[in-house]
């Protein structure tokens, strides 16, 4: 049963959170397979989360953005992919960070996604899980409180454009220009936890991390961060795309493989569709 998956998942991020406050920002002399360098609090949040999901009976296997291969054992049928700490590089500014988590029946691929969550460890402690539906729950004196989340209305206010503006394609520097044009407001923390949780709270926007000069295939992996979020985005009522694609249609090849993304509602990737095509 996925909904399983809530106290569990609760549990690695309540040990997350206490991570958080007391482990300085400091990097390790590694980076991870996306060439990422690894902080201290990297490593340590996806052990928490390692041994917690090799634990359950229901996991099959797990894979992490912080380690080069999957790992597998003999019980259960669920795959977990997850990014432990996401937003590591605001992790020193004190913003709010996250952690995201795709669930998977018997394999790593977009169309085996059974359901997804995501915590933002910010003044408080959040958690939205989706399988059939979506659960929001704020942590409070009392515990884990589940909060109604409504879903996204056909077009909000906010534009998150990721990436270095200089290595924009013509045609994404003119959306984006266009949005802002319309009225649009920036929100960008440079965490997509944040970023898409804010896009849900306010009930629309865009966020986007697109395809650029430098990072052709994007930055965002497709994995632990894409298509859980995708998932989430659609259960909200919401779209996501690659551009063109679906995101919940795309072919994966390798556990770390990235895609350009685009996540919003229903006006918001429509204009997406019209720019990109
Ligand atoms: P991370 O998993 O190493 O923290 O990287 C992912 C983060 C996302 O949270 C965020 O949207 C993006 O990287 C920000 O990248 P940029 O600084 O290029 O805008
Ligand atoms: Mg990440």
């Amino acid at each position: 049963m996925t909904k399983d998956f809530i106290p569990l998942l609760q549990k690695c991020s309540l040990q997350i959170q206490d991570l958080l406050k007391t482990t300085p920002a400091c990097y390790l002399n590694t980076t991870n397979t996306s060439g990422d360098a690894q902080l201290q609090i990297d490593v340590a949040a996806d052990k928490i989360i390692e041994k917690e999901l090799m634990g359950s009976k229901f996991i099959a296997g797990l894979c992490s953005e912080e380690k080069s291969e999957a790992i597998f054992k003999d019980t259960g049928s669920y795959l977990v992919a997850y990014d432990p700490l996401d937003g590591s590089s605001i992790i020193d500014s004190n913003l709010s960070v996250g952690s995201i988590f795709g669930i998977y029946e018997k394999e790593f691929k977009a169309s085996a996604l059974v359901a997804s969550a995501y915590v933002v460890y910010g003044p408080k402690l959040e958690f939205v899980f989706a399988d059939d539906k979506l659960t929001h729950f704020i942590y409070n004196t009392n515990g884990w409180e589940e909060k109604n989340l409504a879903t996204l209305k056909t077009q909000g206010k906010i534009n998150a454009p990721g990436g270095t503006q200089k290595n924009w394609d013509p045609k994404h520097k003119k959306l984006i220009e266009s949005l802002f044009e319309e009225g649009y407001r920036l929100r960008y923390s440079g965490g997509m936890v944040p970023d898409l949780h804010q896009i849900l709270i306010k009930g629309g926007g865009l966020f986007s991390y697109p395809a650029t000069l430098d990072s052709p295939k994007g930055k965002l992996r497709k994995l632990f961060e894409v298509f859980p979020f995708a998932f989430i985005y659609e259960k909200a009522g919401g779209e996501a795309i690659d551009g063109k694609k679906r995101l919940l249609e795309l072919e994966i090849q390798s556990l770390h493989e990235s895609t350009p993304c685009f996540f919003g509602s229903k006006n918001e990737i429509e204009k997406v569709r019209k720019y990109y095509e």
